[in-house]
This record gives structure tokens, C-alpha cells and sequence, in this order.
């Protein structure tokens, strides 16, 4: 196609893209969901010449370095031609720089300039040829052969140009692409994430006929009503007579072929012609015996639409996998395919420890399984398109997605809502997001965006977005911020972030409520899922929400050789880290670790799992509470019931064995349950005898799926026959010996010496603050109290028959004096029975834990113990875990959370033996309740003053921790704290246990 524009005699208007609120884009081609997998390509991923200019204006330099396409500079290694130095810095709400919107920063903005030449086959001649870039942040300008031929804003979507006028098939072409970091369009993107540069989606030169299919936009519902448009656009103003669009359908039962019913309906005639043909057909077909779509049943059938030149041949084709489903808001009910489903949802972002924000398919696919592999049903797009691979996966897995548009404008969220400056992009952002998308069955809401307060802007957007698809609700935290049930325009749902239980059982609501982001992962968190999850499956009008947010953004960053300080970039060896532990000389960085300032420091560490992937206790908790069915006793206690908690499918992709104890195990048969549905099974009698009277159902995958092969952990519900109401010698095997004399030996501070323990028991009131306990307060008044350094002062030792009564102080900082006494009672078998009293004044009115720290000797490096396992756990955190006997190494117990804090904890510990090579002895602990222990290779003052991992030196001998009582981890960094039913308050505690050596 010619370039018809004239030559202007106008001086040209000086116009900086980057710094033009009003300009989202320049010759940019409109949006479009036509997917051509088969189209003549020239792909353009790999090395271009590179310069990184500090700003638009500097000045290229005569030599080029080079670097790799997709990339972000932030993390790549290249020669560093004009010293930018630009790495990664990561903000949450605050700009990386104070100038004011709509403007950039004038004196540094970096700008990468990449360059590099294509080879364009000379049968390219006479096509139409379409320059596809990714994503780009923040500005795009592109030239072909030194002419300029776009501009693109939006930093998560691709940007298109036809580039027809400017290339020369047959020969060597200059691709430049120029990218501005810094522009007005920046503080539309100021999301809680790290500030790249660069170009980080595919970039490649394809081929079309010159008419063309511009659109292809699909309905297709459950009963089979398949409805397609599609947009013909390009040519010589007119339509070619014979010209036709058309349908193939694979269905298990053949392919359908599908003739348009109105060819181009909507086409110019000869006499209106205008620069090019744009027309419009539509496919409307009954499909017989479809299998809708659902994430429980992602069924997708193949669609192509065929564009036809006037003999039947095919001048243009487009590729769909279609799924049959329907979403529908009724009262307070959002229905998929007519059903109330749950959203057990996650936020994602697109985010890789070395590469920064490239993301290759197969990182996608592993995220996406991770999260089904623990329940997980759906995925928002935080904070923007994900890149479209990701949606291909969800159709294909079976996710709801809910497909946010890239705004968020955090830091002057209430200036950009309603500057007409910025109108144009806020609808444009949106609009090319669902354009793009539409297609999708996985995407069941679209969302306006993030945190940009709610003005006219998100009100036009909206009203865009319901004209062109009335097929989904449209959502946006923003408008329901401050009056949930307000009438507005621009949410269908009631989407809040971080409500509390309190808040969302307030109801009755008008709309469905679905948390846009809850249960903030950050370290070790996630408290009271299993009671958000409870009031859900309770209250009306209540259908769930996303966890904020599914991965850590830690990056790897080199701390010792030449690049130290750096980046490890997207060439580092897979050995720099494994299973959430990076290798010596690496560390996982976060905010401020680059030299970024301003910086909020590890508030982008918040995710379910580490930055590679591995996931972290709150995931085993989650896969629990999203199990697919449910086990009771029946009232009798005679039998199990077993329920159905699906919405479509049946039980027969699952099968069960039932466990107890150590080794009792037998098959198990589910019953054929639609969903809702439930039936009675025996027990397993032939295990019932068995010691232990914790019965399990181990759920597992009975074949292998797109998302986990047959044989994976789906759940494992778990039944108490009978309580063991023994007490604590007669568990421990123990009886206390006739006469101790002598038996228990103290220090002269009355301290116990004993030679299996280096440090002996003493009360401990602290525990290394958590995230949230820093980022919700309550650590500084911990330490304002004096919690991390209370001193002892011993009051007395003295003897009451065989025990030792050993009495003592401590005094806080201004609220009062604690009272301990500990008993330490010598046992027959050479062991010791510990009882404690401690007594804490009424100012201590929240506490992180009341308890027993000691110190073990070296070599003890095996736990086992019976409890709450295999994973971490605690208070509020335990529902992922079965009761019963667990081994694990020492060092594989701590959760090596990206900044160090109270970790390792399992929760319902009765008892446990901690043993080493065979030589050595070990010990044995029995508890009077069940309670909260750990065992690490970490005192709680080192994990306190360590702002990360690499700063830890483990200790040889095992700190052992026995909690009368632990605070919950709540998820105080961002959302509600603790739960008061979890909290430790002043008073009495009294705990007991014995030690016995092994
Ligand atoms: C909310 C943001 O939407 C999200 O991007 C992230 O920053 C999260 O908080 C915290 O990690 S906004 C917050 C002010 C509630």
C-alpha cells in the first residue's frame, strides 16, 4: 500500500512524544485480535546494535554496543557507551523522580536506542508488511530505513506500523527502535513494581495481503451460539468483487465449515470510496453437542476464519481456540455458564529474577500449573495485560483470568482521573487491551486498572468498554472504594483490596463482592486464609478474591567479582540458585539494593512464592482450603461423608488412599458426585486399630492433566477419630525419679546445665519480626518494651522435694516486670520434667510469643516430630498441614524468606526427637498441649539484624523453640492484623515438657 499522505509545506510541529499526555500514538494500526501463526515472518528477536543515551536529545555515539532483543537494559550486561547506569529501582506508590505530570524528568531520561538490519524476502513485494513490537516502556518510536514510521505508548501492549512505504523487499532494511523510558504516559504506570528500560516482548516484521483481515471478534456461549465478526480492512478502496469470508470449526465430530451469512454488509461502495476497503462480515452458527468452557473444564475447539480472493483461494487466515461459556451478573451472583462460582484467585505479574519482565512461555505455562497444582482457579492480570501467551495458557489450563488495563497513576492518582489531558489514554488503554483480548474464554472481567482514585476518565473508559463487549462485567477497586454499594458506572463487582472479614460479612451487598487483592503474601504471612475462606463459603454474595500476589520480586543480584552489585542478568548459570536459596556470592535483591532511592525496600517481596518459583507454606495452606471435596465423620463417627466442592466437575480425574499413622494406608474409592453433591463411605476398618487416630484422605491427580502428571497432591482432608487425653509423663513414657537429689544441675545464675544443650532453657518473649509485624507497627512497640533484650534477674533457686524451683525477673522498658519460675524435676529414665509459669503485667498487652528457647549441642541435625507437617506453620497459618509424625533435616525447616524473620514454626507439636549420625545422641521432647515449636540453625537476634540471607552464618547446634503460646502471622504489611482469637496478651502461661536424652 502507497503512502498517500502529501508532502506538508508546513515546518514540521515540534512535538516531544514522551512529553504529550494527549498523543497515545502515532501511525500506530488500530488494535486487533487477528492471530496469523502461519503468516510469512522475519523474526527480529536476538542481537541489534545498542546505545543507552542518558537522554532523547543526547546525541548518538559513532560506535555501537550491542545487546539482546527482548531484553531490559535495567539487567543486561553491555558496553555502557555514555555511562547511563541505569539498573533497576523499585517504588510502590512514590515517582522514581519528583517532577510533575504530564512531564518527564528533561535532564535524565534513558534512552535506548537499538538498531539492526532485516532481511526482507523479495516476495514481500506487492504485501502489505506490518512491524510488531511486543511492548515497549515507556515510548516507542520507530524508523525503518531512516523514516520514521510510528509511535507507540502503552508499555504492556504491542504496537504495530505499517512499515509497507518505508521497506524494500529484496534487500537489507535499517530497523531502529528508539525507547524512552521516562514520559507522561509513566505516571499512568506506576505500579508496585521495579522500574525497567527496555524492549520486553518479541519484535518481528510479518506479511499480508494488502486487503487484509483487520478483526476477528468471537461470542460463543454454552448451547453452541457461535458468533463471529469479522473486519476486512486494506486494498484499493473497494471491494473486490467475489471476495468472501468464511469458518472452520473442529469438533469432535469433523470440522464445520462456516460460511459468512452477510458478506461485508457493511462495505463501500465504489461511489464512497474512501483511502481503504474497511468492511464487515459475520459467521453466526448453532454448533450441535458443544462442551462449554469452564476452568474446571477448559474445553476449546479450533476455529479459522478465511479470508477468500474471488476464486476461493485464501488471501488471509486467522487462528482461535474457542471456548463455549457465558458470564452473567445476577443480583449479588456472578455466574459462569449460569453457575455461582468461586474465584480462588492470585495476582500475577509478569516478572522474572534475571531477565526482569521478559517472560517466555514456558515460564508462563510453569506459573500457571504451579498455581492449579494448589487450587488456585484464577489469575488477575496485576497490573496490566499479561503478556498474551499467558492467555492462550489460561484457556487452555483452565483459569478465569480477570484482565486488568495498565493504569495505575498511585502517586497523583487524583490529578490523572480527571485531566482531559489524559482521556485519550486512559480509554485508549483500556480499549486496546480488550481489543486484543476479547477473545478469551479464560477472561470472564475486565478491569479499568489500579489504584487511580476513580474520575471521568475511568467513567469514559468504562462506557467504550460496555458498547463494544456487553458479553463481561467490568470491575475497577477505584469507583468502590469509599461507598461499596454506590451507584456508578464503572464497576459491575464489589472488588475491595484488603477488607477484613468484618467488612465483607457487612452485608447484605447489591453486587457480588470478589476481593480484588487480599491476604498480602509478604514473608512469612497469609494468616487466616482458611477464615476468609470460611466466611466466603458462608455468606452470601460473598465469591472470593485474589491473594496479592503470586510471586517474590526478588532479583538476582552478584555480590562478589567484577559485577558486583549488579544485576546477575538474564546469562547468570541456573546454579546461582535453587529451591529458594541463592548460591554464595548471589543474594536475592529488593528494593535500595541497586543504589535505587527513593525505595521501599522489600514490599515487592511479597509473594506465595520465591522469586524462583519455589513455593513458599501459605501455597500448601491454599491447595487445602481450595481442596475439590470434603471429608467429615458422620455424626456417629462411624463413617466419612464426602461432598462434591466443584462447581462442574465430577470426582473421576481424582483418586484417594486412606493414611494413618506412620504406615497404615489403604485404597480408598470416591464415590460418582456431581457437584454440591454428597455421599457416605465406610471407614477403613482394617486401619482403624492402628495407634494413631488421625485418619487422611490423600487426594491425588488419577491421571496426568495439562497442569500436573498423574500421582500429584491435590489435598489431604484429615479426620480425628478420638482425642489422646493422656498426660504428659504417660505419653513421654516417664515417671519422675524417687529421689532427684543432685539429679538437676544449675549454674549459679540458676540456669540448667545440662550436656546436650549449649544454651540452657530460658523464657523468651521475642521473635524475629515478621513483615508484617514491621510493617503493621506492633514490632516497634515490641521494641519499644524491650522484648529483644529483656535482662534477667534470678530472685531465687530453691528445692521443693525432688524438684528445683528456680525464680526470676525481667524487666521490660515501661510496662512492668515479668515473673518466671521454672520447676525442673529430675525423671527415672534420666530425663527432666520442665514446668513454667510465666506472669505478664497488663501492659503487655500483645505479644509475639511466650515461650522456651535452648540451645541444642552440634550434630543434631534430624526432627521428628508429631504435629502439624510436613510444612511451616502457625497459629493462623495450619490449615494446609495434616496432624501426625513428620521428618525433616534441620535446615530444610526454615523458610528462607527473602528477608530474614521468624520462620521454621510448626504448629500442634505434642512431641519431637531430634537425632544426628548414629554416634551422637540426640534428645527426645514431650509437650503438655499442642504447641508451637521450631527448630533452626538461627537465634532470633541473628535472624533480627539481618537484612538478608547472605548476612546469615547457620549455627551448628539446633535453637529450639517451645511456644505456651505464638502469635499469628496475620497480614498486617498490607491488610488486616493478626485476628484478636490469635494474639498472646498478658496474664498467666503455663506450659510444661520433659527432655529426655536419646
Ligand atoms: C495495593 C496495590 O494494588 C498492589 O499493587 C500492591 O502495592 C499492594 O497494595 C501491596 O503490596 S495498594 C495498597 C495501598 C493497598
Amino acid at each position: 500500500m502507497q503512502d498517500r499522505r502529501p508532502a506538508s509545506a508546513e515546518p514540521a510541529v515540534p512535538i516531544d512524544p514522551w512529553d504529550a499526555p494527549e498523543l497515545t500514538g502515532w501511525r500506530r494500526l488500530p488494535m486487533h485480535a487477528v492471530v496469523r501463526p502461519d503468516a510469512p515472518r522475519v523474526p527480529l528477536d536476538g542481537r541489534w546494535r545498542f546505545q543507552l543515551l542518558p537522554t532523547p536529545r543526547t546525541p548518538l555515539a559513532g560506535r555501537w554496543a550491542e545487546t539482546d532483543v527482548p531484553g531490559c537494559w535495567t539487567v543486561q550486561d553491555f558496553d555502557d557507551l555514555h555511562g547511563v547506569r541505569d539498573l533497576p529501582h523499585y517504588t510502590n506508590v512514590t515517582m522514581p523522580f519528583p517532577d510533575l505530570p504530564p512531564s518527564p524528568p528533561a535532564g535524565r531520561n534513558p534512552t535506548g536506542v537499538y538498531e539492526r538490519e532485516a532481511d526482507v524476502p523479495a516476495d514481500w513485494a506487492g504485501r502489505r508488511v506490518v512491524l510488531h513490537v511486543g511492548a515497549a516502556e515507556s515510548v516507542l518510536i520507530a524508523h525503518v530505513n531512516g523514516t520514521a514510521v510510528g509511535v507507540g505508548k502503552d508499555s504492556r501492549l504491542a504496537s504495530e506500523f505499517d512499515v509497507t512505504h518505508a521497506l524494500r523487499p529484496g534487500e537489507r532494511n535499517t530497523v531502529r527502535l528508539t525507547v524512552v523510558k521516562w514520559s507522561d504516559a509513566t505516571f499512568l504506570e506506576d505500579q508496585d513494581q521495579w522500574w525497567h528500560g527496555g524492549i520486553t516482548r518479541s519484535v518481528h516484521l510479518y506479511a499480508t495481503d494488502p486487503l487484509h483481515l483487520a478483526d476477528v471478534g468471537i461470542t460463543a456461549v454454552p448451547g453452541g451460539t457461535l458468533d463471529v465478526a469479522v473486519r476486512v480492512r486494506g486494498g484499493e478502496g473497494v471491494l473486490p468483487a467475489g471476495w468472501s469470508v468464511s469458518g472452520l470449526l473442529c469438533t469432535p465430530d469433523g470440522i464445520l465449515r462456516l460460511p459468512a451469512d452477510e458478506a461485508f454488509a457493511r462495505a463501500n461502495v465504489a461511489s464512497e470510496r474512501v483511502s481503504d476497503f474497511l468492511g464487515e462480515a459475520r459467521i453466526r452458527a448453532v454448533v450441535p453437542g458443544v462442551r462449554p468452557w469452564t476452568a474446571e473444564t477448559p474445553r476449546l475447539y479450533d476455529l479459522t476464519v478465511r479470508l477468500h480472493r474471488a476464486d476461493g483461494s485464501v488471501a488471509d487466515e486467522s487462528r482461535h481456540r474457542v471456548g463455549f461459556r457465558s458470564v452473567e451478573i445476577s443480583g449479588a451472583d456472578l455466574l459462569v455458564n449460569g453457575v455461582r462460582v468461586y474465584f480462588r484467585g492470585v495476582n500475577r505479574h509478569d516478572f522474572h529474577p534475571l531477565t526482569g519482565r521478559v517472560v517466555d512461555a514456558e515460564e508462563m505455562r510453569a506459573d500457571l500449573c504451579l498455581l492449579k497444582r494448589h487450587g488456585f482457579n484464577a489469575v488477575r492480570t496485576a497490573h496490566y495485560p499479561p503478556d498474551p501467551a499467558l492467555l492462550s495458557l489460561a484457556d487452555e489450563l483452565g483459569l478465569y483470568v480477570v484482565d486488568e488495563a495498565d493504569i495505575e497513576t498511585h502517586d497523583h492518582a487524583h490529578e490523572l482521573a480527571d485531566d482531559p489531558r489524559y482521556l485519550g489514554a486512559f480509554t485508549d488503554r483500556v480499549a486496546r487491551m480488550v481489543l486484543r483480548d476479547r477473545n478469551h474464554p479464560s477472561v470472564v472481567v475486565w478491569s479499568l486498572g489500579n489504584e487511580s482514585d476513580y474520575g471521568a476518565n475511568h467513567d469514559a473508559a468504562a462506557g467504550w468498554l460496555r458498547r463494544t463487549d456487553p458479553t463481561r462485567p467490568v470491575q475497577y477497586e477505584g469507583a468502590i472504594k469509599d461507598a461499596w454499594e454506590q451507584a456508578q458506572s464503572a464497576s459491575d463487582i464489589i472488588c475491595p483490596m484488603y477488607a477484613s472479614i468484618e467488612e465483607i460479612t457487612a452485608g447484605p451487598h447489591s453486587k457480588p463482592l470478589i476481593l480484588c487483592e487480599y491476604s498480602h503474601a509478604m514473608g512469612n504471612s497469609n494468616g487466616s486464609l482458611a477464615d476468609y475462606w470460611r466466611a466466603i463459603e458462608s455468606t452470601p454474595g460473598l465469591q472470593g478474591g485474589f491473594v496479592w500476589e503470586f510471586r517474590d520480586h526478588g532479583i538476582l543480584q552478584r555480590l562478589t567479582g567484577e559485577r558486583a552489585g549488579r544485576p546477575a542478568g538474564p546469562d547468570a548459570a541456573a546454579d546461582a540458585y535453587a529451591d529458594g536459596v541463592t548460591a554464595p556470592g548471589y543474594r536475592w535483591a529488593y528494593g535500595g539494593d541497586f543504589g535505587d532511592t527513593p525505595h521501599d525496600g522489600a514490599f515487592c517481596a511479597d509473594g506465595l512464592v520465591l522469586p524462583d518459583r519455589t513455593p513458599k507454606p501459605a501455597m500448601a495452606e491454599h491447595r487445602e482450603i481450595a481442596a475439590p471435596l470434603r471429608l467429615e465423620l458422620t455424626p456417629d463417627r462411624r463413617e466419612a461423608r464426602i461432598t462434591n466442592r466443584q462447581h462442574f466437575a465430577g470426582l473421576g480425574w481424582l483418586s484417594a488412599r486412606w493414611h494413618i499413622g506412620d504406615s497404615g494406608t489403604a485404597p480408598a474409592r470416591l464415590p460418582d458426585l456431581a457437584p454440591g453433591e454428597s455421599a457416605v463411605v465406610p471407614l477403613p476398618t482394617s486401619l482403624l486399630p492402628h495407634g494413631d487416630s488421625h485418619l487422611t484422605l490423600r487426594v491425588t491427580t488419577a491421571e496426568d492433566l495439562p497442569w500436573a502428571p498423574r500421582g500429584t497432591l491435590v489435598c489431604a482432608p484429615q479426620v480425628v477419630l478420638a482425642e489422646d487425653h493422656r498426660d504428659l509423663l504417660t505419653r513421654a513414657g516417664a515417671v519422675l525419679a524417687a529421689d532427684g537429689a543432685g539429679a538437676v544441675e544449675l549454674d549459679d545464675a540458676g540456669l540448667l546445665r545440662h550436656p546436650l544443650l549449649t544454651a540452657p532453657p530460658v523464657l523468651t518473649l521475642w521473635r524475629a519480626p515478621t513483615d508484617n509485624d514491621e510493617w503493621g507497627g506492633i514490632a516497634d512497640r515490641w521494641r519499644a518494651w524491650g522484648l529483644h533484650a529483656l535482662e534477667r534477674t534470678l530472685v531465687s533457686v530453691g528445692r521443693e522435694g525432688a524438684s528445683m524451683v528456680v525464680r526470676s525477673v525481667y524487666a521490660t522498658d515501661g510496662a512492668g516486670t515479668v515473673g518466671h519460675e521454672q520447676v525442673l524435676t529430675p525423671l527415672a529414665n534420666g530425663g527432666l520434667l520442665v514446668d513454667e509459669t510465666a506472669v505478664l503485667p497488663d501492659a503487655l498487652t500483645d505479644l509475639p510469643r511466650v515461650g522456651t528457647v535452648f540451645e541444642t549441642v552440634a550434630g543434631l541435625d534430624t526432627l521428628e516430630w508429631f504435629g502439624r507437617g510436613p510444612g511451616e506453620t502457625y497459629p493462623d497459618r495450619c490449615a494446609g498441614a495434616t496432624a501426625g509424625l513428620h521428618r525433616a533435616d534441620v535446615d530444610a525447616l526454615f523458610t528462607p524468606y527473602l528477608r530474614p524473620q521468624e520462620s521454621g514454626g510448626r504448629h500442634d507439636v505434642r512431641r519431637f526427637t531430634l537425632t544426628g549420625a548414629a554416634a551422637a545422641p540426640g534428645i527426645a521432647v514431650h509437650l503438655d498441649l499442642p504447641r508451637q515449636v521450631s527448630v533452626t540453625r538461627h537465634r532470633a537476634a541473628d535472624l533480627t539484624a539481618a537484612a538478608h540471607h547472605d548476612e546469615l552464618v547457620p549455627r551448628a547446634t539446633c535453637v529450639v523453640h517451645l511456644d505456651a503460646a505464638h502469635r499469628g502471622v496475620g497480614t498486617a504489611s498490607c491488610g488486616p492484623d493478626t485476628l484478636p482469637a490469635y494474639r498472646v496478651g498478658p496474664g498467666t502461661h503455663r506450659w510444661s515438657w520433659t527432655l529426655q536424652p536419646l
